[in-house]
C-alpha cells in the first residue's frame, strides 16, 4: 500500500511536469517501405485512405446489426467497422447488469412466455424508428424470431426499455419494420399455427385450424414504448409469412408481406411423404400478402375484431368483406419485400428464381379500384393477376434475397445468395448496372439509411452468411463477415472485412451518426428502464441500511472511490435488498456493484440508480466491490456483505489496530504536499487556457474541484489526533486528504489531457 502510494506520487509527478520517454533510435519507415513489408497494392492503400478513422476522429454512420442467436444488439461504426457497444436485448448481459440487477430483470421479465424465463433470442430485423418516412435517431426495434417478441431499444441511452411478446404466433419474421412516422411496428407470423395459445389441432387440420398472421404493434412515441392494449393482428391463411414492409409516400397507409409454402405443405417422411422442402416449392408462385393498414386501424376502433387470447384480430372473413385485403402472387419462395424509396414499387425477390419482381402500387390500386381479379384463393381473399400488378421484372442472377437503395434515383443493390455477389440495378427501367462478389454467400445488404425515404448512399454493407478463408481460423464456427462496399461511384469497390463474433446477424441498419443524441449521464437517481425516479434513490449523506424483521434494505450510494455503506450485516436467510445511486456527474464516470458468489451485478452510471436483490442464503464473509477500474483507487473501492449465523452475538467490539509511527504520520504529511503540487501546476495550466471553452473540461474541472472540496476540515482533523500522538487516526485522516487529492489530479490531467490534444489556447 505504502509502495504503490509513492509509486502513485511519481506517475502523477511525471504526468503532470510531462516528462517524456526516451528517443527512438531507428529511422521511421516511409509510405512505400511499408507497402512493401506488408504486400500492400495501391487499391489496398486506397481502401485503407476510405475506411481509416485517425485516433481522436469519429465515423459517419452508426450501424445496428441484429446480434443473431445472441438476442442481442451489436452496435458498430462506418467507414472504420470498429465495434462500439453490444446492447442487451433478449439475453442477460453482464457487463450492463442486464438480466444481473432488479431492473433490468424486470425488462427481461416482460419477455417470459407462458411464465418460462426465455433468456435468449434469434433476433433478425433491427428497424430504427422514422419521422416522415426519415430516420430520426429516437428508437430501435428487433425481433426474436424463435420467440415471437420484439424489444423496444430507446436511442438516448442504448437500452432495452420493453420486450412484448405476440399474443397468437408462436414464430415470427416479417418484423420489425416501422410505419413512415413509427406509430406501427409491423409484425408477421413465420411458420403456422393455431392461434389460441395452448391448443392442440393435428396437421392434418393444418388448412383449417392453422393460421399466419400479421400484427400491427402500437407505438406511443411519447412514452417510448408499444401500447399492447391498441395493438392489433390481421388473420392470414396458413401460408408461412415472411418480410413485411410499410408503404410510404402514395402507398402510405399499406403493408406488404410476403409468404413461402402457400402449398400450406405439411411435409411428414417419417410417414412416407416427400420432405418439406419438395412440398413447399412445388407451385411456381406463391403469394404477396397486400393489406390497407390504416382501415384495419379504423375497424379495430368500430369494434370488429375478434378477441383471441385477449388480442383484437381482424379475421379473414372481415378483412375480405371490408376489403382491405389482397393477394398478388410472386415467383417462387420469395424473400424479400422492399419498397422503394418513393414509394411508388415494391421489389420482391425470390430465392429459386433469377428475377427481381418490381410491383406497381398504382396498377395494384388500379385492379383493386376496378374489381378485377384473377381468383380468389381457398380462404377467400381476392388475388390480383401478376401481370396486373407488375411494373418490370429483371434477370439479376442466382439467388436474389434483399433489396437496398441508393441516393440516386432508381437505383437499387440486391443481393444474390447462390452466386455470392452484389447486383446494382436500375429498378425504373430495369437494367442491370454492375455486380460485384462477395465473400461468400450473401444474405441481407444494407445501404446508408436505406430503408428511409432519403437513402444516403456512399457505403453498403453485405451481410455474409459464410466467412469460409478471410479470418485467421477459429475453429469449426468462424465468425460471419461484414463486408464494406463503396457505392460513391459507378463501380462498386471491396473495402474491407469485419468479422462479426456474435450470432448469426441477419439484418442491419445505419443511421447519420450526427443524428444520434445520446446523453451521458442521467438525472440523478433515475431508475433507466422506466425512464423513471427510482424509488430506491439517496442524495449523498441520505444514506442508510434499515432491518424490519428478516429484510435487510440499503439505500446506498457510489462515488470515487467509496461505496456507502462500507457494511452490510444480515442473518443466514434474510432477504437483502441493495439500492445504489451512482453520484457521479463526470462523463464514463461508471461504477460497477457485485457481492461475491451471489450472481449480481450491476452496472450504475452516472446519475443511475439500480437495486440488487437476493436471499443471503448461506453464512459467511462476502467481499462485494465495485467492478469498473473507475479510478486510481478503485481497488479500495468495498466492502463486506457479513452474513451471522441466526442469533449470532459478538464477542469483541473493537477492530484491530495499526502500528503507525510518527514517521508514516510525517511521509503522508509530505506526500500530500507533493501532491498539491502537482494540482497546483495543473491548475495553473488549466486557468492559462481558454478551458471554459470546453464543456467537457467544464464538467471535469468542476468535478475534481467537488472531491477537493471534500477536504475540507480533515487538515485540523490529522494535526489534532496528531498533537495527542494518536499516529494511526492522524496518519489515516491526511491519507483521507490524500484520496480526494489523487481522484482531483487524476481528474486535473484528464482536463490538461484534453485541452491539450484538442487544440487549448493560452489566454492572457
Ligand atoms: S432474413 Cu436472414 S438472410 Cu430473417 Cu431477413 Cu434474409
Ligand atoms: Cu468505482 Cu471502481
Amino acid at each position: 500500500m505504502k509502495n504503490m502510494n509513492k509509486r502513485t506520487v511519481s506517475l502523477l509527478l511525471a504526468a503532470g511536469l510531462g516528462l517524456s520517454a526516451a528517443a527512438v533510435s531507428a529511422a521511421p519507415e516511409s509510405l512505400q517501405d511499408v507497402l512493401k513489408r506488408r504486400n500492400l497494392s495501391q487499391q489496398d492503400l486506397l481502401a485503407a485512405a476510405k475506411t481509416y478513422v485517425p485516433t481522436g476522429k469519429r465515423d459517419e454512420f452508426v450501424a445496428f446489426s441484429s446480434g443473431g442467436q445472441s438476442g442481442q444488439v451489436i452496435v458498430y461504426a462506418i467507414p472504420s467497422m470498429r465495434i462500439l457497444k453490444y446492447i442487451g436485448v433478449f439475453t442477460p448481459e453482464p457487463w450492463q447488469g442486464y438480466g444481473f440487477d432488479e431492473n433490468s430483470k424486470a425488462v427481461l421479465d416482460q419477455g417470459k412466455i407462458d411464465g418460462k424465463s426465455i433468456t435468449w433470442g434469434d433476433t433478425h430485423h433491427p428497424a430504427i424508428s422514422e419521422t416522415n418516412g426519415e430516420y430520426d435517431g429516437q428508437f430501435l426495434f428487433i425481433n426474436d424470431k424463435a420467440n415471437p417478441r420484439l424489444a423496444v431499444i430507446d436511442l438516448r441511452d442504448f437500452e432495452t426499455k420493453q420486450i412484448v411478446v405476440n399474443p397468437i404466433f408462436k414464430s415470427e419474421h416479417g418484423g420489425a419494420f416501422v410505419s413512415p412516422n413509427t406509430d406501427y411496428i409491423i409484425e408477421a407470423a413465420q411458420y403456422a399455427a393455431p392461434l389460441e395459445n395452448k391448443k392442440f389441432f393435428p396437421l392434418e387440420e393444418f388448412n383449417e385450424k392453422y393460421r399466419g398472421g400479421v400484427t400491427y404493434w402500437k407505438f406511443d412515441r411519447k412514452e417510448g414504448r408499444i401500447v399492447t392494449k391498441e395493438s392489433f393482428s390481421l388473420e392470414l391463411p396458413p401460408y408461412s409469412q415472411d418480410l413485411s414492409d410499410f408503404g410510404k409516400g402514395p402507398s402510405d397507409g399499406w403493408s406488404f408481406t410476403n409468404s413461402f409454402c402457400s402449398e400450406r405443405y405439411v411435409g411428414g417422411i417419417e410417414k412416407g411423404r416427400p420432405p418439406y422442402e419438395a412440398g413447399c416449392s412445388a407451385k411456381d408462385t406463391d403469394y404477396l400478402h397486400v393489406i390497407n393498414w390504416k382501415k384495419a386501424a379504423e375497424i379495430v376502433k368500430a369494434g370488429k375484431a375478434k378477441k383471441i387470447n385477449g388480442h383484437d384480430v381482424i379475421m379473414m372473413e372481415t378483412a375480405v368483406k371490408e376489403g382491405i385485403l389482397f393477394l398478388v402472387p410472386e415467383p417462387k419462395s420469395p424473400h424479400g419485400v422492399d419498397v422503394t424509396p418513393d414509394g411508388k414499387f415494391m421489389v420482391v425477390a425470390g430465392k429459386l428464381d433469377t428475377h427481381v419482381s418490381v410491383y406497381s402500387f398504382e396498377k395494384i390500386q388500379a385492379a383493386i379500384k376496378a374489381g378485377k381479379f384473377e381468383s380468389k384463393d381457398p380462404y377467400g381473399i381476392p388475388v390480383i393477376g401478376m401481370k396486373d400488378a407488375l411494373h418490370v421484372q429483371v434477370p439479376l442472377g442466382l439467388g436474389p434475397l434483399h433489396t437496398q437503395y441508393d441516393s440516386k434515383a432508381c437505383v437499387a443493390y440486391t443481393s444474390l445468395y447462390v452466386d455470392s455477389q452484389v447486383a446494382k440495378w436500375n429498378f425504373c427501367e430495369g437494367k442491370v448496372l454492375d455486380k460485384i462478389s462477395v465473400h461468400y454467400n450473401i444474405g441481407h445488404l444494407m445501404t446508408m439509411e436505406g430503408d428511409s425515404t432519403k437513402p444516403a448512399g456512399k457505403y453498403l454493407v453485405a451481410l455474409n452468411k459464410l466467412a469460409i478463408d478471410r479470418f485467421v481460423p477459429v475453429g469449426p464456427l468462424h465468425p460471419q463477415n461484414h463486408q464494406l462496399i463503396d457505392i460513391s461511384n459507378d463501380k462498386m469497390q471491396l473495402l474491407y472485412d469485419m468479422p462479426l463474433p456474435l450470432g448469426e446477424p441477419h439484418y442491419v441498419v445505419a443511421i447519420d451518426a450526427k443524428k444520434l443524441k445520446p446523453g451521458v449521464r442521467y438525472k440523478v437517481g433515475t431508475d433507466s428502464r422506466t425512464d423513471k425516479p427510482h424509488p430506491g434513490a439517496v442524495r449523498a449523506g441520505e444514506e442508510k441500511t434499515e432491518k424490519k424483521g428478516n429484510k435487510v434494505t440499503v439505500w446506498g450510494t457510489l462515488i470515487r472511490s467509496h461505496i456507502t455503506p462500507e457494511t452490510i450485516e444480515a442473518e443466514v436467510g434474510d432477504e437483502v435488498t441493495i439500492h445504489l445511486t451512482n453520484l457521479e456527474r463526470a462523463q464514463d464516470e461508471t461504477h460497477g456493484f457485485t457481492v461475491s458468489t451471489y450472481n449480481l451485478h450491476a452496472s450504475v452510471e452516472p446519475g443511475k440508480t439500480v437495486t440488487v436483490k437476493f436471499k443471503a442464503d448461506k453464512e459467511g464473509v462476502y467481499p462485494y466491490y465495485c467492478t469498473e477500474f473507475c479510478s486510481a483507487l478503485h481497488l479500495e473501492m468495498q466492502g463486506y456483505l457479513l452474513v451471522k449465523p441466526k442469533g449470532w452475538k459478538p464477542t469483541k467490539t473493537t477492530l484491530a489496530k495499526g502500528t503507525y509511527t510518527e514517521a508514516d504520520y510525517k511521509a503522508t504529511v509530505k506526500k500530500v504536499a507533493d501532491t498539491q503540487a502537482i494540482i497546483d501546476s495543473v491548475v495553473a495550466y488549466i486557468t492559462s487556457v481558454n478551458y471554459k471553452d470546453f464543456p467537457d473540461v467544464v464538467a471535469m474541472v468542476e468535478d475534481a474541484f467537488d472531491q477537493l472540496g471534500k477536504t475540507k476540515g480533515l487538515k485540523e482533523k490529522h494535526e489534532a489526533f496528531a498533537a495527542k500522538k494518536d499516529w494511526e487516526n492522524a496518519n489515516l485522516w491526511a491519507e483521507q486528504i490524500w484520496q480526494y487529492q489523487v481522484k482531483t489530479a487524476d481528474l486535473g490531467l484528464r482536463a490538461k489531457t484534453y485541452l491539450e490534444q484538442n487544440g487549448a489556447k493560452k489566454i492572457k
